[in-house]
């Protein structure tokens, strides 16, 4: 079961958000086997807002980027150990479940990581040159060594070398007074070598091969270290001694690299294998706290979130880290320039007026029923892209669509537009800056760097109170984009015109159009910038 993303393109219009919600209801429809669900790569207009509030839907979940980050790949622990805990204990973790790396937890405080090569490490440095020396918790050897304390010491640990107390008594003497460091002595029912050892206050003694009347014998009080009955034989005893020595002790100190969750895959892959260590710890961005770790085999493959590009099919108008996701289908109306794809894709495109014409034509040829608001959420993607079916981009299909659905859910079609419309409302209602800098174009034509901005309302009744705020406001974009000439299209998709308010410059007096006031001119069956608009702003430059 994958989760599919289905998104519109950024800064998304009614279309796109329409699209992406109709199009996961019907693929949810139809593929059980993975759940779609429609995402905004931006803040919605009021246009589209204002729409899903009126049929009781949810606005889309917000997607900033698809990168693929190590909050997908990370390993949560399974095995950890304390540090207190003996190498016994994690020994016997690797023979039963070989993990990759093992966490070691002070409660809920991360203290390290530990592998096979620390574990290898150990033995490496205790085989070494000179005679090993050990730290051992007392606590520890109950743990490891089926047995007793005769006695506690005062000391949590003791650390020394090991030594047996096999050799004649003499010999023994010799080679304790001999020996750099008092060592913990393993020894069998040999009262001469316990006394002496008891003499010499070594640091503990194990006692292995007693019966309960040897044990009896023994007089501890003038003894300072421990004594530990042990009911292993010597030989099992000195390997279980050495594997009682706590984990923390196997710490090697790391470098520093810090792995986050939401750092990008590729950059924490860099990170481990530049480390030379198995397995880097992980730790949440937002507190910091530890969460997992990462290991080589988390990055054998690279997970790619999943996307169904609706309403556009380019790289640059997608969502951020499209490179990468795994993009899965298109359905769209625009030119194509669709990225590269790894595997074979369905695309829908067709030159139709709006995107939910096709969404819509999908739901015919699954025979998949739309519900009333579904219905609804087309037919407005339809009636915006199209502007109520009257711009020049309108197919037949688009008609056809709006015809069926409007005939089948009983819908007025002119007051269904007016309620869609109305969001667009007046130029005094919208603050200027928004309203110039939304959906702003900037051009390089004959030598002349230029701007024009454009926006849908209902109304021009009141242009004349708001004309030099809208004009001020232009004033500000050519000052901050570094323009010499800056407009803002003010198209009425009610009775299909539009006004045309500009800054000063000195070309303005070759425009065809008729100048209502200073500053705005009258552009009459004038609906998009593109194809009506800039030829002339063109000529006007030439
Ligand atoms: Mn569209």
């Amino acid at each position: 079961m994958s989760t599919i993303f289905v998104t519109g393109h950024r800064n998304p219009d009614m279309d796109s958000i329409a699209a992406a919600i109709s199009y996961s209801a019907l693929k949810n429809e139809l593929d059980s086997g993975n759940h779609y669900i429609p995402v905004a790569l931006g803040p919605l207009n009021t246009q589209s807002h204002a729409m899903l509030e009126s049929l009781g839907l949810p606005d889309p979940l917000f997607v900033k980027d698809v990168y693929s980050r190590v909050s997908a790949v990370y390993r949560k622990p399974t095995l950890t150990v304390a540090p207190d805990d003996p190498v016994y204990e994690l020994v016997n973790m690797y023979n039963q479940n070989n993990p990759s790396v093992v966490p070691i937890m002070d409660g809920s405080v991360f203290k390290g990581l530990l592998s096979i090569d620390e574990i290898n490490r150990y033995f490496l440095r205790e085989n070494m040159d000179s005679r090993p020396v050990y730290d051992i918790l007392l606590k520890n050897i109950p743990r490891v060594i089926k047995g007793f304390f005769l006695k506690k010491c005062s000391q949590d640990m003791v650390h020394g070398p090991i030594m047996v107390g096999a050799m004649d008594y003499k010999v023994f003497c010799h080679r304790l007074a001999g020996c750099p460091e008092k060592p913990i002595l393993v020894v069998g029912n040999r009262q001469d070598h316990i006394r002496a050892a008891f003499k010499e206050q070594l640091p503990g003694i194990i006692l292995t091969g007693m019966d309960e009347d040897s044990l009896q014998s023994i007089d501890t009080s003038e003894y300072d270290g421990f004594v530990y009955v042990s009911h292993e034989d010597t030989a099992e005893t000195i390997r279980l001694l050495r594997l009682s020595v706590a984990v923390a002790g196997l710490l090697v100190r790391h470098s520093g690299i810090r792995v986050t969750d939401d750092m990008l895959f590729e950059s924490a892959k860099g990170m481990l294998l530049d480390s030379g260590v198995r397995g880097l710890p992980v730790f949440s961005h937002e507190d910091g706290s530890f969460v997992g770790f990462i290991t080589r085999r988390c990055f054998l493959t690279q997970p790619r979130q999943k996307i169904i590009m609706v309403d556009h099919n380019e790289a640059m108008q997608s969502v951020q880290g499209i490179e990468d996701a795994e993009i899965v289908e298109i359905v769209d109306h625009h030119r194509l320039d669709a990225p590269k794809t790894r595997t074979p894709i369905s695309i829908m495109a067709s030159p139709v007026g709006s995107t939910c014409t096709i969404v819509y034509d999908q739901y015919r040829r699954y025979d998949v029923a739309m519900d009333g608001s579904m219905a609804r959420l087309v037919l407005a993607g339809i009636t915006s892209d199209t502007v109520m079916l009257k711009s020049p981009t309108t197919t037949m299909l688009d008609r056809h669509a709006v015809d069926d659905i409007c005939s089948r859910f009983g819908i007025d079609y002119e007051a269904f537009c007016k309620d869609l419309f109305s969001h667009g409302s007046s130029l005094s209602s919208l603050d200027e800056v928004k309203a110039v800098s939304s959906d702003f174009k900037i051009y390089d034509e004959c030598g002349v760097r230029f701007g024009i901005g454009q926006v849908e309302v209902t109304t021009f009744s009141d242009i004349g109170e708001v004309k030099e705020r809208y004009i001020r406001a232009l004033e500000q974009m050519k000052r901050t984009e570094k323009l010499e000439w800056t407009m803002l299209l003010v198209t009425n998709v009610m009775s299909e015109e539009s006004l045309l308010i500009t800054t000063e410059y000195r070309k303005c007096y070759k425009l065809l159009y008729e100048q209502k006031e200073d500053g705005v001119y009258s552009l009459p069956g004038v609906l998009s910038r593109k194809k009506q608009l800039l030829p002339e702003i063109t000529r006007v430059l030439g």
